[in-house]
């Protein structure tokens, strides 16, 4: 008897779905646990303004398929209250929702804190117990709460250079102990303040860098411990930073203001209940010290014998210190943060001295990395000691800075003199992994003269990627090397030469990969907040945000492939993160750089007018007969025009904005077929017979189905033909997707196999850390590229990593249910790999997808976390031949479906830990 495909599925799946229910335990088992509470992406947040905060959890239960069935919800201001008379609960909510469920009780007050507490019932209906309680506090939600004045150092100042870092300064009063105090801060310029000699907080580069003609981030610290009854004082110091210092092209400063400015409020408890608020006013004294020269670019000059000592600490006689004037509020919105703070996260030791054939003595820190180095050294007052920070040794292995073009990117130290010192920069980072060391006393530093200190924003790092291949776990490290290196509080396309923007077109390709690697959901949910906020009035899109290019110059915007950052990342944060509300919030930007675009382009539908950047930094070649590889501007605008509208009518459909849907699907089938009536034949070929135009032209889906394989042969055919990529900024995420997704996997498994120029192991051989801006920053002649353009910190070339995690290792989201709620498990063994495997810390927990093959057996171990489940896709099985732990696949318990699919078998699944084997088929 020969039953049809579907009946023989239905089959199985009755089979499977008994084998589950007889495999259901029936004696109690252990409740499922409630942990990791979080509020608005944050572990207990301390100064928010989100007015609905959106709580989430994860759940931990040993129980294949374990599932929330309901939950519930309990809001207090005191832990006492949470169970007796809590301010807000949900009740018993029947709901498998168990991340960002928003807060919908009575409103949210300034500077309260709220604990709250969440417990759950499974599939099965049996309760967790409480969890313990989490909480968050919020911010000062309106303006009248600042009753604190804006104040300006009163020192002489040439705004035309960088001056000496001002110092404010204010004795105050306690009148008891303390119970609780917060302090609430934000600036004009860099921050970093005091409190009775102690640093308040550990951030850095407070307040951020936003959109700063709109908006400034102000931050909530606890300083209860830092306080004590009677006399107190607070000190802060100021640094140009991004509002005034040296920024932009041009060498221009003072892009936002000339004038630093201070805004502090102290709110303070006392034990025995009564509160008092003191902030900045006109009593606060100012002055200068050791910092003499402080810019991001420049780096930072320091005289240690001009330290004030004691000057945040009460008693200090500041006599002769000046005094403050207070001034107008700037015209802007603050903000709390929405993002991770800079931190100091990580700490690398030199491997060695060099002494370079030019004479410097040169320290190698094995990583190119962001940040700055700590410095120790003892030596007599006024010796002064020169660090400059460099990426690469040339070709004759001298310290080689050029490419930072007119960054200086040097720090000076003058020693006091006073047994060992410690010096670190406070308002600059440079990115580098060699340090010239000049001035040290005594000759050579010892290694131990020097720490690197690697900063950027506090993402939690969530995903990891291992193969079989080290040049490919090294590209792994690169990638991530990258983000460290250019997430610091904005996306920048490079760490340490006269640029260090917000350049879009960066941000929009590397967006999904950032997303593995790192939780950027916060990060971005800042960031797109200035997107918006910087997005011209006609719904052009700036090619940096914050768009500091515009300053002082009307500068250009709206480049395909950049400005769409304001519909791809939204969308990128909602597959990854399942974030409606953030999508939401952006959908107003979004639709206004598509009807840009749509305005651009006219009747035709095809958009041909404005700059572009277009295929940024594709491969070039000099040799006589290269048929080159650009592609035209306007195929490329008008792709990504089809390709935001296509998002947009996706968005509008998450929103329930069903008109905005359909007209917005309209428009994206005229674009596409305005595209294929211009730029595509018939047989397949496009009018750029470019990689890029390919990968973009499958990817983004504007090719009809008939010309679809032409395509796809002619795009692998290339490939084959040259050997290699050829592909720049735009085309690269999408090039081996398309391959892979077009029946050409081996092709693309090819190109990231390739380890020469161009390709993305040809850095790795080249001993690289980080990925490199061009694909030849150091050309195999050991000479360097243009010293124009060279950054060897620049992630948009590490787009493949979001490939490697899908395809390699096979973890992919579920377009449908984002967020890994249900999560895709489709591993694509290739090129000569053996194993690869990915984890993801997602909002429900840890998602692994992993394989290996032993000879012609194939073992795929996969976890997906209580609350989810999982369709996993087994290359080159056999329904029969499949094995979960000791059991067939159809009777493994947690399995609720198994089925041949073709060449592979498809299992469903829901929480645990599996690993599946069997004999695979010769690929
Ligand atoms: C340079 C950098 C940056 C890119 C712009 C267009 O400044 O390469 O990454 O986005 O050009």
């Amino acid at each position: 008897m020969r039953l049809s495909t579907s009946v023989r599925r239905c089959l199985v799946a009755a089979v499977v779905l008994l084998a589950a229910a007889r495999g259901a335990p029936l004696h109690a088992q252990p409740a499922m646990q409630v942990t990791d509470l979080r509020t608005e992406y944050q572990t207990n947040p301390l100064g928010i303004d989100v007015l609905a905060p959106r709580l989430s959890w994860r759940l931990a239960s040993s129980e294949r398929g374990a599932v929330q069935g309901a939950y519930e919800i309990r809001v207090a201001t005191d832990a006492a209250s949470l169970a007796s008379r809590p301010l807000w609960t949900t009740g018993r909510v029947a709901s498998d929702s168990s991340v960002q469920r928003p807060y919908a009780g009575p409103a949210l007050r300034s500077g309260q804190r709220y604990l709250w507490q969440v417990r759950v019932w499974d599939g099965k209906g049996r309760p967790s117990a409480w969890s313990a309680p989490a909480w968050w506090e919020m911010g000062l939600l309106a303006p009248g709460d600042w009753t604190a004045r804006w104040i300006s150092p009163d020192v002489p100042e040439d705004t035309t250079k960088s001056n000496p870092s001002p110092m404010l300064r204010r004795d105050f009063t306690l009148a008891g102990p303390v119970a609780s105090a917060r302090l609430y801060v934000t600036s004009l310029g860099l921050h970093e303040v005091e409190l009775n000699g102690r640093r308040v907080g550990d951030r850095l580069f407070a307040p951020g860098w936003t959109s700063y003609d709109h908006r400034l981030q102000y931050f909530t610290y606890d300083v209860t411990d830092l306080l004590r009854p009677g006399a107190n004082a607070i000190g802060a110091t100021l640094g140009d930073g991004w509002y005034r210092g040296h920024f932009g092209f041009t060498g221009k400063r003072n892009n936002y203001g000339t004038r630093l400015a201070l805004l502090a409020q102290l709110v303070v408890r006392y034990a025995d209940g009564r509160t008092v608020t003191l902030g900045t006013d006109s009593a606060w004294k100012s002055s200068t010290g050791p910092i003499l020269v402080s810019d991001i670019y420049d780096g930072e000059r320091y005289d240690a014998r001009l330290e004030k000592r004691g000057w945040s600490a009460a008693g200090f006689a500041d006599g002769g210190w000046r005094g403050v004037r207070v001034t107008a509020a700037p015209n802007v919105a603050l903000v709390a943060p929405a993002g991770p703070p800079v931190r100091r996260i990580q700490e690398l030791r030199p491997l060695k001295v060099i002494h370079t054939p030019g004479g410097d003595t040169v320290l190698d820190l094995g990583q190119n990395m962001v940040g700055w180095v700590r410095l120790r050294a003892r030596g007599p007052s006024g010796t002064t000691i020169t660090l400059r920070h460099a990426e690469v040794l040339d070709k004759a292995g001298n310290f080689y800075t050029e490419n930072l073009r007119g960054a200086e990117a040097t720090n000076h130290y003058t020693l006091k003199g006073e047994g060992e010192e410690v010096f670190e920069p406070h308002f600059t980072f440079q990115g580098f992994r060699y340090v010239a060391v000049s001035g040290y006393p005594g000759g050579d530093p010892p290694l131990d003269a020097i720490t690197g200190i690697v900063v950027h924003s506090d993402m939690a790092p969530t995903g990891t990627f291992e193969s079989s291949n080290a040049l490919v776990n090294q590209l792994q490290h690169n990638i991530q090397w990258g983000q460290k290196g250019n997430f610091l509080d904005v996306p920048t396309d490079c760490p340490q030469r006269d640029e260090r923007m917000g350049w879009t077109g960066d941000a929009q390709v590397f967006a999904p990969t950032a997303a593995f690697n790192m939780d950027v959901a916060g990060f971005f949910t800042k960031w797109l907040g200035d997107v918006a906020l910087d997005q011209k009035p006609n719904g052009s899109v700036p090619f940096v945000v914050p768009d500091v290019l515009s300053k002082g110059q009307p500068t250009g915007g709206g480049a395909t492939g950049w400005a769409d950052v304001a519909v791809v990342v939204p969308w990128t944060m909602y597959q990854a993160y399942g974030d409606t509300r953030l999508l939401a919030r952006q959908y107003p930007s979004m639709q206004r750089w598509v009807e840009y675009m749509r305005a651009q382009a006219g009747d035709s539908l095809l958009w041909k007018s404005g700059f572009h950047f277009g295929d940024w930094l594709a491969f070039a070649s000099t040799s006589a007969d290269y048929p080159g590889a650009t592609t035209d501007k306007d195929l490329l605008a008008t792709a990504y025009f089809a390709h935001s509208t296509d998002l947009l009518a996706r968005s509008a459909a998450v929103l329930g904005k069903r008109d905005d849907a359909a007209r917005y699907r309209a428009l994206f089938e005229r674009i596409r077929a305005a595209f294929d009536r211009e730029y595509v034949t018939s047989r397949g070929r496009l009018s750029s017979n470019t990689q890029t135009a390919y990968a973009l032209a499958l990817d983004f889906g504007l090719l009809p189905d008939s010309v679809r394989d032409d395509a796809a042969r002619r795009l692998a055919e290339d490939v084959r033909r040259m050997r290699h990529l050829t592909t720049g900024f735009l085309g690269t995420p999408a090039l081996t997707r398309a391959l892979s997704e077009n029946g050409y996997l081996d092709v693309a498994y090819a190109l990231l196999l390739n380890e020469s120029y161009p390709s993305w192991l040809y850095p790795v051989k080249q001993g690289a850390t980080t990925i490199w801006e061009r694909w030849d920053g150091l050309k195999p002649d050991g000479t360097f590229q243009d010293k124009g353009m060279n950054s060897f910190n620049h992630y948009a070339y590490g787009a493949i990593g979001d490939w490697m995690y899908r395809v390699v290792a096979g973890l992919n989201i579920d377009p449908e249910h984002p967020g890994y709620k249900h999560v895709i498990v489709r591993p694509r063994p290739g090129g000569n790999f053996t194993w690869a495997r990915a984890a993801l810390k997602t909002q429900y927990g840890d998602v692994a997808s992993g394989w290996k093959l032993d000879g012609g057996r194939m073992t795929v171990t996969v976890r997906v976390p209580p609350n989810t489940s999982a369709t996993v896709w087994l290359p080159g099985a056999t329904l029969a031949s499949v094995s979960e732990g000791a059991s067939p696949v159809a009777r493994a318990a947690g399995v609720t479906l198994a089925t041949q699919d073709g060449a592979a078998v498809r299992v469903d699944v829901g929480a645990g830990d599996y690993t599946f084997a069997y004999d695979a088929a010769r690929r």
